[in-house]
């Protein structure tokens, strides 16, 4: 009984603002409406009530409690009748004041007379049950709400208009295609068995080419998802936390002359020219008895394992001005040799900190000398950027602007598509059933028993079903719905 109760939450967030909108879905969504809304002023004199309404219209009203008649606020209510509408179900948005006071006294009410509170996900979970939206649409809704820069927002919204599960349902209604030829094969045995079995494989390739595209563009769309890991690392003092306060825009990490300010790692998530990144500060580098800053620099290590983009910052007070080798070199350079050992072959950029310190010259002698000290310690084709910078006059900010960008752009390969995989479960399913193809096209290139290569396209379609939702089990929709926010 409860299922047929139409459901309802705020789906603005919590919190005090001019408006906050309070949606409700389901058959019985403008009976309750009815009960709890008067209405005063329609586009139309014809409407009296919220029955009356026709879809897409707005009136102006009273919210009041049935029995008491006790005004709860002044509201605009819109109706928009199934099946268009968000959920495909009626539905009734209510914008009243944005109150805390007010929203759960409309809630209450709207409880009271008919309704339940919605469950996280649910407005979108049932426009995927009515077939509104494919799964990955579904997901996109949930990617657009999170995206925190304008590349991840883009990428999302081409999901949304559902570019995804077009290439998706294309893909598998191709495999099914021969899938329908094999099993006409293995039931009619016919003659020219050998070049229909050859043809399967040919075409199988160019599928497992599409999906090959669509895993390779997932080490982009990470970038997206997961946002890019920048690492700020060096010895103590070279000004790494000065520079993730500027980069950050605030003061997020205590700066001071003290070498060994900072502890631990320090994690700030900024958009850099569209890009989302994890900006994370590490604890300077050095020899050390003291305990808690070894446990310090053992996150550090950990946290350059993690960098995309690792910044090695040098301070121009740490190299000598005068000719000869800098002093960083001698007293510095094991520390970094070890950070640029375990990031393996991500990116690294050498940066000479606190430029503002020397003259342009001295700054570009201290690169100069510090780049090709790494050279000769054999690790030179690690370092992918290098410049000067200044936390104090921002000098040499766009070198690691650009690098963050650099490294976005050339990441994955998405060939002309614009399509990106941002979604770990995405790629996974890409990823098996590409899997089953390549078993597919083996066993048609061998003698293996042509239902063998039939079970195995099967099975792929199965897997790309659970992207888009076409098989899906209840238990996927449940948990991938549970992590939506109420009120959407
Ligand atoms: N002149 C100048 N001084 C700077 C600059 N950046 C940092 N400093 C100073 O250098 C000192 C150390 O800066 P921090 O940002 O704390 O350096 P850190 O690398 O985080 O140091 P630890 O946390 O100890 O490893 C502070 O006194 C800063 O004010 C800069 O661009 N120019
Ligand atoms: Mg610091």
């Amino acid at each position: 009984m409860t299922n047929d109760l139409p459901f309802c939450a705020p789906a603005t967030p919590p919190g005090v603002g001019g408006i906050s909108v309070i949606r409700m879905s389901g058959r019985y969504a403008i009976a309750v409406a009815d009960r709890i809304f008067c209405v005063l002023r329609a586009s139309d004199s014809a409407v009296k009530s919220v029955a009356d309404m026709p879809g897409y219209t707005m009136s102006f009203g009273r919210i009041f409690e049935p029995g008491s008649n006790r005004i709860i606020d002044e509201a605009v209510l819109s109706v928009f009748r199934a099946p268009h509408s968000y959920t495909g179900e009626d539905m009734v948005e209510i914008s009243c004041h944005g109150g805390t006071a007010v929203r759960q006294e409309v809630l209450r009410v709207l409880c009271e007379n008919g309704a339940r509170p919605a469950d996280p996900g649910e407005f979108t979970k049932v426009a995927f049950l009515s077939g509104k939206i494919d799964l990955t649409q579904a997901e996109a809704v949930m990617d657009i709400i999170s995206a925190e820069s304008a590349e991840a927002l883009r990428v999302s919204e081409i999901q949304l208009l559902g570019a995804l599960k077009n290439e998706i349902r294309a893909i598998s209604e191709k495999l099914y295609d021969i899938f329908a030829q094999l099993e006409m094969l293995v039931e009619f045995e016919e003659e020219d068995e050998a070049i229909t079995r050859n043809q399967a494989e040919l075409r199988l390739r160019d599928y497992l080419d599409r999906l090959s595209t669509l895993e390779d563009s997932y080490a982009k769309g990470r970038l997206l998802s997961e946002k890019m890991t920048v690492v700020l690392a060096g010895v103590p003092n070279s000004g790494k936390s000065s520079l993730l306060n500027r980069l950050a825009g605030y003061d997020r990490a205590i700066v001071t002359p003290i070498a060994g300010t900072t502890r631990d790692t320090l994690e700030v998530s900024t958009s850099i020219r569209g890009v989302p990144v994890r900006l994370i500060d590490t604890a300077g580098l050095r020899e050390t008895a003291d305990e808690i800053e070894r446990l310090g620099i053992s996150r550090a290590y950990d946290a350059a394992k993690e960098a995309d983009l690792l910044l090695w910052l040098v301070s121009s007070a740490d190299c000598a001005t005068d000719d000869g080798e800098p002093e960083w070199i001698q007293s510095h350079f094991s520390q970094f040799e070890e950070v640029a050992n375990i990031i393996g072959d991500r990116r690294l950029a050498i940066l000479i900190s606190k430029s503002d310190l020397v003259n342009e010259q001295q700054a570009e002698r201290m690169l100069d000398s510090i780049v090709s000290a790494i050279q000769s310690g054999g690790l030179g084709e690690k370092i992918r950027f290098s410049g000067v910078v200044s936390a104090y006059t921002q000098e040499g900010i766009h070198i690691i602007v650009d690098a963050v960008k650099d490294i976005y752009d050339s990441t994955g390969m998405t060939g002309q598509s614009e399509l990106l995989l941002m979604n770990n479960r995405h790629f996974e399913q890409i990823r098996k059933a590409k899997d089953k193809v390549n078993q597919a096209i083996i066993s048609l290139s061998d003698q293996t028993p042509t239902e063998v290569s039939c079970s195995l396209i099967r099975l792929a379609m199965d897997d790309l079903g659970e992207i888009t939702g076409d098989s899906v089990s209840d238990t996927l929709v449940d948990t991938i719905f549970s992590r939506f926010c109420i009120g959407k």
